[in-house]
């Protein structure tokens, strides 16, 4: 299929409240749309990167400079055979696998809808709605995150996911295991904590948590195996997984035994199940973790979530944890604590166009690369 044309635009989405980490406070989220066109359809992608550097060392500036200067001006006028080749163009581009999958995703979105068929049909799910989980950051107290669990184990959530921090973990933790008994519950640390911490991380143990996501340092595989070895809790790994190579290494390290996949944080959908096989084969259980994505974001990972790999919630909440109104309609709502997928033809979401217009800061069009401020 050729690549007519290809628009990138920078929407600012407030969220409903700040989410906070031990690496940083959201208020508002800077998305980026990637919009391709070609024979005669459209595909869209969303890029995940925060405004600052916490998470990952890309932002939203970075990703808008490489698609602009690097990425998008490429993939005009090319022939593009499949959606799993298009970054077999890009290797000028090291890392920056935020921009890169929100190029490749657009094109999958794209090539779903001009074979007609669902998202989640070309990349192999079983089209069953996907269990869903919700991330609860950092609350003022105990008593503020207690009435946030009551309320999303209400709504049907099937997966509680507690943020913790140095001075804000085990003694939280067990104030939710007290209340709520054994609901399924995970503490998600973005690396706040160091093998110094391992007294605190044995108590955390005994707490029978389902996994404890990302305790130790982003770089830090060996640190992680060496902690695995001291748990039973399965450590789970997020910001250190890039790829299937980071993948291989840790599964060979034992540095965890449960894998967060985030099309985004690995370059995309391809790479994406990529890893969701290597952890299949070897028998490591995946889940599909969030970055407060829009509606459109949510529908890529809602489709992956159905690959059988899949097997734990994933964060994918519905529109209302995260946005007064979302930029797709209908919008995402869980229902006995599942999700989707949809029917339609790529993501299968409708596009709320005069409301992403409306939201919009700046766009550039290629070919052509005419930068237009609304
Ligand atoms: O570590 O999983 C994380 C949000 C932003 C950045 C990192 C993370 C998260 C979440 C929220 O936990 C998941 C979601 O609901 O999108
Ligand atoms: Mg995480």
């Amino acid at each position: 299929m050729k690549i007519d044309s290809v628009e990138l635009r920078e929407i600012r989405l407030p969220l409903r409240e700040p989410f906070v980490t031990s690496s940083g406070r959201w208020h508002i989220r800077s998305i980026l749309l990637v919009r391709v066109r070609g024979e005669g359809l459209e595909g869209w992608g969303e890029c995940v990167a925060a405004e600052d550097p916490g998470y990952s060392y890309e932002t939203s500036e970075t990703a808008w400079h490489v698609l602009t200067e690097h990425l998008l001006p490429g993939l005009v006028g090319r022939e593009v055979m499949g959606p799993g080749e298009v970054l077999d163009h890009a290797p000028h581009v090291r890392g920056h696998r935020m921009a890169k999958a929100a190029m490749e995703m657009a094109v999958w979105d794209l090539h779903a809808r001009a074979v007609g068929v669902p998202l989640w049909e070309m990349l192999g799910g079983s089209g069953a709605p996907v269990p869903v989980g919700v991330s609860i950051g950092l609350q003022a107290g105990n008593d503020a995150l207690l009435r946030k669990v009551e309320g999303y184990l209400e709504e049907g959530y099937r997966r509680i996911k507690v943020k913790v921090k140095p001075g804000r973990d085990v003694a939280m933790l067990r104030a939710v295991r007290d209340r709520f008994g054994d609901v399924p519950l995970m503490a998600d640390a973005n690396s706040a904590y160091t093998l110094g911490d391992l007294p605190m991380l044995k108590e955390m143990d005994d707490l029978e948590l389902l996994m404890i996501e990302q305790p130790l340092g982003h770089e830090d595989l060996l640190d992680h195996a060496a902690l695995q070895a001291e748990l039973r809790t399965p450590v789970c790994l997020d910001e250190s997984i890039r790829s299937v190579g980071d993948v291989r290494l840790a599964l060979h390290l034992d540095a965890g035994r449960i894998i967060n996949i985030k099309p985004g944080r690995v370059g995309g959908l391809a790479e994406s199940r990529a890893i969701h096989d290597v952890c299949r084969e070897a028998g490591v259980p995946v889940w599909c973790g969030g970055m407060l994505e829009s509606g459109i974001g949510r529908a890529f990972n809602v489709a992956l979530a159905g690959l059988p790999g899949f097997t734990l919630p994933g964060d994918l909440s519905g529109s209302r944890r995260y946005w007064e109104e979302d930029i797709v309609s209908p919008e995402w709502e869980p229902v006995d604590g599942y999700m989707g997928p949809v029917d339609g033809p790529g993501i299968g979401v409708e596009l709320r166009m005069d409301r992403i217009e409306a939201l919009t800061r700046r766009r550039v069009e290629f070919p052509g690369g005419t930068l237009i401020r609304p």
